[in-house]
């Protein structure tokens, strides 16, 4: 090998790509200075939709402590807001992947930088580098392999991504208001325009200036900006199109190839998406069968009613979506059951009835109770639903009863109910 031989550079680097500037890395950047936020904010919002500060068996963060002050009583009302929030927080947080990845390759030289701490002010910088990139790269992968149903990481979901995207925002928010400047000047810098008529044979480095990230000793071109620009929106845009059906629903679910496509639910009125099967959770035909009971607390009155019984109540009717955290939801569907606030009612708490705590059939894992609020128990279109779109519900959907709550996350919608508690919240 020929020793280096360029001015200005004691060693020859490994990162020589002509289209590595201030301009590029701007024009990323800016993108994710949109959407990041619009991820935080949406995350948070499912965060308080959760009900977390309502009962303990609702918090996944119970350690939160501060990170909590933003909390409300999440509305039920309208009942697709926790579909559209969440949809977004989803797709966009996959259709941002490339963008991601293409500013960490536009700066990586910057990451390699020797020596790797120059003083105590660069040192400190460094370490709020290492929570931006370590914090972004941990909340997106944890948030992608939770909605794919691989979830590898050892540890729950929730508080990894939860407190791992504080990190991340903290370093965020500091990473953008120091180089907000710089972006805006860099943007002024070269006309997007022209950049994007611009072919590789006419694609020259940018002149080097103090952000470091020009090569000083750059190779020639493969690939122009308008080609980089163009792949990573093709990546996006492919990823768009493979992911936002299982948002959309209906016929468009087919389109979603990287949404899960394990839980085929089949044809007919039980035919929308599942998320664990009766089997999965470990409930049986038995379970299900002619011993299965309702009972209803309030108070200290407890009354226990046979499916029959249920069934002689009052049938009221609610088109509402499931809307899981993971992303997917599906169209309204027609359920029909008895109002939650008419089974208060039952055991003497029929005026402004209270929360409740809702307990399934099902004896292990995660979301077999949950506690609802007093205003999701009032909305007059909260069901313990007998029936979904004309038939009786599938084991699958939760059958002999199941919670539908308008705009709540899928994780209130607890199937197989078997214990409804008002004014007890677990
Ligand atoms: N008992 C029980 N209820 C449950 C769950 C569960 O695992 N166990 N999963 C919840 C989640 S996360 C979602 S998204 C919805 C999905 O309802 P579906 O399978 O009828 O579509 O059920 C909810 N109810
Ligand atoms: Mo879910």
């Amino acid at each position: 090998m020929s020793p280096p031989s360029h001015p200005g550079s004691g060693r020859r680097t490994p990162w020589r790509s002509p289209l590595r500037g201030p301009w590029l890395t701007s024009v990323f950047g800016l993108l994710l200075l949109v959407g990041i936020p619009v991820l935080f904010v949406t995350g948070l919002l499912s965060y308080a939709a959760y009900n977390p500060d309502l009962s303990p068996v609702n918090d996944k963060t119970p350690d939160k402590g501060l990170l909590g002050f933003y909390l409300f009583s999440w509305p039920t009302n309208p009942s697709w807001l926790y579909r559209v929030t969440q949809g977004v927080h989803v797709t966009l947080g996959i259709v941002l992947i490339p963008v991601l990845l293409a500013k960490l390759w536009s700066v990586v030289p910057k990451l390699f930088e020797r020596p790797p701490v120059r003083s105590l002010a660069h040192g400190l910088e460094r370490l709020s580098l290492l929570a931006l990139v370590g914090g972004g790269l941990f909340t997106f992968a944890t948030g992608v392999l939770n909605v794919q149903l691989n979830y590898i990481f050892p540890g729950s979901f929730y508080p990894l991504h939860f407190y791992g995207s504080w990190v991340f925002m903290a370093a965020f928010v500091l990473h953008a208001v120091l180089r907000f400047p710089r972006m805006v000047r860099s943007l002024k810098g070269r006309d997007l325009r022209a950049e994007l008529r611009t072919p590789v044979s006419r694609t020259t480095p940018e002149p080097p200036d103090e952000t470091g990230l020009v090569s000083p000793d750059p190779a020639p071109p493969t690939i122009s900006r308008r080609g980089a620009l163009g792949m990573v929106g093709a990546g996006s845009a492919a990823l768009l199109v493979v992911t936002a059906g299982q948002s959309i629903g209906g016929p468009l679910r087919e389109t979603a190839l990287l949404a899960p496509h394990n839980r085929e639910p089949g044809r007919g009125p039980n035919g929308f998406q599942i998320n664990k099967t009766a089997a999965a959770v470990g409930i049986t035909a038995r379970d299900m069968g002619a011993d299965w009971r309702l009972v209803l607390r309030g108070g200290d009155r407890e009354l226990t009613l046979t499916r029959q019984e249920v069934l002689r109540l009052p049938q009221h009717g609610a088109a509402l979506p499931i809307a899981c955290v993971e992303g997917w939801s599906t169209p309204d569907q027609r359920w029909e059951g008895v109002r939650l606030a008419d089974l208060a009612a039952l055991v003497g708490l029929g005026s402004q009835p209270p929360g409740v705590l809702v307990e399934s059939l099902q004896q292990h894992g995660s979301f077999r109770t949950v506690a609802l609020r007093d205003n999701q128990v009032r909305d007059p279109r909260s069901l313990l639903a007998l029936k979904v779109n004309g038939a009786e519900l599938s084991p699958d959907h939760g059958y002999p009863a199941r919670i539908i709550v308008p705009n709540a996350p899928g994780v209130q919608n607890t199937k197989w109910v078997t214990r409804l508690s008002f004014g007890e919240t677990g």
